[in-house]
């Protein structure tokens, strides 16, 4: 079974402008949507759209239980909750401009956790999940979950022995490349946090796999650098027509742990997730890709040995 753990998930506004976004100007909307918001709620979606059986863990707000829970089961999202009593899940603003390319994302803090929700999500964590399991953690922390909580979470799954894989950045990142977790994936400015200075890119991509079974770094648009054991690659994604870029990083890593659950080489991972990705920023949310556009895309996604 593979786990995302959402600690601060949120709601995503979609706000589609009738124009460009321009100051001093009374901004009008076309329309406003809600999709699923948070890191390890978008790992979930591209897991269960390829078929592979996981379970979203996390917190969530009592407040507008109702909205999200409308929205996860849209999603077709199985998860279990810690309910954070009388707070709101928080929301992230995707503003979309009319026939502009991309989007802008403005992201709230979140909620405080208290030490009881940590405790009830710590426990449901030691009751569900097993050595053979997939635990992948993403996206921000919210008030109160502090870098000692995340080292105990990660103590709590190592003790178990599952795979624990960690989309974080920050203090976050740097304690999980310290606990020698068994996937990374910083972005290109991320990974210049925890690299020596001076050193290449695949250098350090080289270093860090001496003890974390997969790294990726991702570019953007460019693609991505990736090293597992002594195989290091340079992805270059097909071309295709932009609409909304949020999600699609999310996307990437949903899929590329769920092909490694089901047993593709690390090649084969690389270029399903990329292509992914690929469909996932050409749909104007922050989830949807088509596994039949991936599929097509995947022949044209570029994998150069390095
Ligand atoms: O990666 C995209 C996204 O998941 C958005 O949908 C929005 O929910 C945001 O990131 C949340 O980011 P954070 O890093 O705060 O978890």
């Amino acid at each position: 079974m593979i786990y995302t753990i959402t600690l601060n998930p949120t709601i995503d506004r979609m706000l589609y402008l009738d124009g460009e976004l321009t100051k001093e100007k009374n901004n009008r909307l076309e329309r406003v949507t809600y999709d699923l918001g948070g890191k390890g709620h978008h790992n979930s979606y591209a897991m269960s759209k390829l078929g592979v059986e996981n379970q979203a863990l996390g917190f969530c707000g009592t407040t507008n239980l109702g909205e999200l829970e409308k929205i996860l089961e849209e999603k077709g999202i199985n998860h279990d909750l810690v309910e954070v009593y009388g707070k709101p899940t928080r929301e992230s603003y995707v503003i979309l401009e009319k026939n502009v390319s991309g989007s802008a994302l403005i992201t709230e803090k979140g909620s405080a956790i208290s030490n009881y929700d940590k405790t009830l999500l710590f426990d449901k964590i030691e009751e569900k999940v097993e050595e053979e399991d997939t635990v992948l953690i993403s996206g921000s922390m919210p008030p109160g979950f502090e870098i000692r909580d995340l080292e105990e979470l990660i103590k709590l799954l190592k003790k178990i022995g599952c795979f624990i894989a960690c989309d974080l950045s920050g203090d976050a990142l740097k304690t999980a490349v310290k606990a020698k977790v068994n996937f990374i994936k910083p972005n290109r400015f991320e990974i210049l946090e925890i690299t020596e200075q001076g050193k290449s890119l695949l250098d350090t991509v080289k270093e860090l796999t001496k003890t974390i079974d997969y790294v990726v770094v991702s570019q953007g648009g460019s693609g991505s650098l990736c090293g597992h054991k002594n195989e290091f690659y340079q992805i270059t994604p097909p071309v295709v027509v932009v609409k909304n870029d949020t999600g699609a990083g999310d996307c990437f890593v949903g899929a590329f742990i769920a092909s490694l659950t089901q047993q593709k080489t690390f090649a084969e991972a690389l270029t399903i997730a990329t292509a992914c990705s690929a469909s996932k920023v050409q749909h104007d949310d922050s989830t949807t890709f088509s596994v039949k556009d991936a599929q097509n895309l995947q022949k044209k996604v570029r994998l150069e040995k390095l």
